[in-house]
């Protein structure tokens, strides 16, 4: 007879076991960040499963995770193939967030969000110089030494405005790069009028993952030296958080007309955009922008509104470590971070996914409508 088992011991790994020897009960745990108290993101594979029969699972310490508020309306996901992922349904009891699977399958995958692995990542970049078009630009190194891919759609021509999307800066926050393989995906179409104005006033900078070392982890929010990316945009070394010293001096050479930082937000369950409302140099272009901006987007798709989201800074009190608003200030642009949910869009529920990566690629595609629409305008 077979032994349940929980591995996690891959490319985004992230489970302990406190007590694996009962399907009645199987207790877990989430692992924190490298040096880093942060955690909620768990991705692990349950090996010699009952077909048929119930599995119970635990994690135990939900209750202490980084956005503990947040495990209330979300169901985790699995797979059975790591590729097709479906929702569990899931309750928070204050402590544990539980889950229960009948399987139909021995094996079953678990995890916070659909993983965007880095095979897939690896085969993104490829792809992306291959059938879009893209050049890549430049390559930075992570602390443990994997690469940092800047890609340019475009020639830099003189006068082309410089649109920079960077993503996953929080290195659990997979839905961004799910983003990037649909902004990708859009920049294949040669036969796409709405692209082309895009790609006819505009080059696209882009940075499909800033924290690869992180996501191999299996971390939440941190590099492999406990840096919160985005935490770090005025005061970040090269020592600390390489990531984001590349980018900067990259942004620094070629300059950047608009900025899109793109993350996910544990909590709320809709898609909005953070802008630079509390920055000290704050322009009235960059607050007509914004505004453009999302009212742009929420025409187009039911997955973005203007109801929900952070609450806006005060004139002069926003953290000028964040990305979106330390590039907003330098630039004086239109800067925004995206927020996609681990839950789902309550404006447009899917029951069997949620928020999932084809929504996330879906998205981003639209995003590209939005930017044509406003390229003109940008300067
Ligand atoms: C956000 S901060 C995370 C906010 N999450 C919850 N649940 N309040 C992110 O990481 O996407 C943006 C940021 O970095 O400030
Ligand atoms: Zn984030």
């Amino acid at each position: 007879m077979t032994t349940l088992s929980i591995s996690a011991d891959f490319d985004s790994g992230n489970i302990e076991v406190i007590d694996a020897s009962s399907p009645a009960h199987i207790q877990l745990a989430m692992r924190p960040d490298t040096q880093s108290p942060h955690f909620q993101w768990f991705h692990f594979k349950a090996d010699g499963l009952k077909i048929g029969e119930p599995h119970h699972f635990s994690l135990n310490n939900a209750g202490q995770s980084s956005y503990n508020q947040a495990w209330t309306g979300y169901n985790a996901v699995a797979s059975y193939d790591h590729q097709d992922w479906f929702r569990v349904p899931s309750s928070f009891d204050g402590t544990a967030l539980n889950f229960t699977l009948t399987p139909t399958h021995t094996h079953v995958y678990f995890a916070y969000f659909e993983p965007y692995s880095r095979e897939r990542h690896d085969w993104l970049i490829q792809h992306a110089q291959e059938n879009a078009g893209t050049q890549w630009l430049a390559t930075g190194k992570t602390v443990e030494g994997r690469d940092i891919t800047l890609l340019r759609k475009g020639d830099g021509a003189p006068g082309k405005r410089k649109i920079w999307i960077i993503a996953q800066q929080h290195p659990g926050e997979h839905m961004a790069e799910w983003f990037m393989e649909g902004v990708i995906e859009r920049l294949q179409e040669q036969n796409d009028p709405v692209l082309n104005h895009l790609l006819d006033a505009a080059d696209l900078y882009l940075v499909p993952h800033m924290n690869p070392d992180g996501s191999f982890h299996g971390h939440l929010r941190t590099n492999a030296n406990g840096k919160d990316l985005n935490r770090c945009w005025q005061d970040c070394t090269e020592d600390a958080s390489p990531e984001v010293f590349f980018v900067k001096q990259q942004m620094e050479k070629y300059g950047v007309d608009m900025f899109l930082d793109v993350h996910g937000d544990e909590e709320i369950p809709y898609v909005f955009t953070a802008a630079c409302e509390g920055n000290p140099g704050y322009t009235s272009k960059q607050r007509e922008l914004e505004a453009l901006f999302r009212s742009r987007l929420s025409e187009i798709t039911r997955d973005f509104q203007t109801r929900y989201g952070y609450p806006r800074s005060q004139p002069g009190q926003a953290n000028m470590n964040l990305a979106a608003n330390s590039v907003g200030e330098q630039f004086k642009c239109l800067s925004l971070t995206l927020e996609m949910p681990f839950k789902d869009n309550d404006d447009a529920p899917d029951l069997i996914t949620g928020w999932s990566g084809k929504r996330s690629k879906q998205l981003a595609k639209d995003v590209l409508t939005t930017l044509s629409d406003m390229v003109s305008v940008l300067r």
